[in-house]
């Protein structure tokens, strides 16, 4: 259900269950998740993508499997948060290559990753509400957070799809590309990513992410912390000492 790949100091995860356009199972959720924590902990890893096989990204929750659900099923059993907290929780680098749907379910994926590129045939929604339900995984929460309140208002309310000009346009993807370099620019912006010192890079991510959790002082006192953090690192002595010899970093991520 998740194909797992190494591509230098790349993970590549493909959501593999392109008969149901990626749908996201428990099983699945539970597999991306284990193979997440494995490259997490994997000291030859720098930078993940996650990607979808066939032409979507992920249509979402499987449907099928959920449809007859009570709340106390749902409930007791914490529904969502058992398995999709854990995806948050990854400190390297995450990057969504979307093509084709990314709705529901896959839109929230999407956006639990650090930045998203999209295909131009990429289409994102939170089509919930169309089946009696609202987001589940955080899309009422992130979505604001990275398009404002009337565009998630819009997406949520009315469960219509943005294309990929549009969530280029409003922040909700980085970069559009044809639907055939979607893979080699997602991996490639990855590898850049993976070649930079990996302490740093989680510092980074830590930061932006701390943006979203804290007031503007609490949030540049964390950032100005990382910041003194580093030069107790190896790899600011080799970044600095390069460019002042003109010469390219070697990163030992240390
Ligand atoms: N679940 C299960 N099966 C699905 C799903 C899905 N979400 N989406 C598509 N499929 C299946 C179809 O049933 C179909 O199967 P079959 O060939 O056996 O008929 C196959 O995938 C191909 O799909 P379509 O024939 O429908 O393909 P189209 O190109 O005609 O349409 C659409 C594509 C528009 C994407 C359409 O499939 C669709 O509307 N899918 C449902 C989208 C949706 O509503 N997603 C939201 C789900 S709810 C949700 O995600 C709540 C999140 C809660 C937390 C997250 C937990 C995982």
């Amino acid at each position: 259900m998740v194909l797992a790949e190494r591509r230098g100091r790349v993970g590549l995860l493909t959501l593999n269950r392109p008969d149901r356009l990626n749908a996201l199972s428990d099983a699945l959720i539970d597999q991306l998740g284990d193979e997440l924590e494995a490259m997490d902990a994997d000291d030859g890893i720098g930078a993940i993508v996650i990607a979808g096989a066939g032409k979507a990204f992920a249509a979402g929750a499987d449907i099928g499997a959920t449809a007859e659900w009570s709340f106390m099923d749902v409930y007791k059993t914490n529904y969502v948060s058992r398995n999709w907290d854990r995806l948050a929780r990854v400190r390297k680098p995450v990057v969504a290559a979307v093509r084709g749907f990314a709705l529901g379910g896959g839109c929230e994926l999407a956006m639990t990753c650090d930045f998203v590129i999209a295909a131009e045939d990429a289409r994102f929604g939170q089509p919930e509400i169309r089946l009696g339900v609202l987001p589940g995984a955080g899309g009422t929460q992130r979505l604001p957070r990275a398009v404002g309140k009337a565009k998630a208002m819009d997406m949520c309310l009315t469960g219509r799809m943005m294309d990929a000009q549009e969530a280029e346009r409003v922040g909700l993807v980085s970069r559009i590309v044809p639907p055939e370099r979607l893979l080699d620019e997602a991996l490639e912006a990855a590898a850049r990513i993976a070649a930079f010192s990996l302490p740093v890079a989680m510092m980074i991510k830590e930061s932006v992410n701390r943006a979203f959790e804290s007031g503007l002082s609490e949030g540049l006192l964390f950032e100005r912390r990382s910041f003194h953090a580093t030069f107790g690192l190896q790899d600011q002595k080799e970044g600095m000492a390069a460019f002042v010899a003109k010469r390219s970093a070697i990163y030992t991520h240390r």
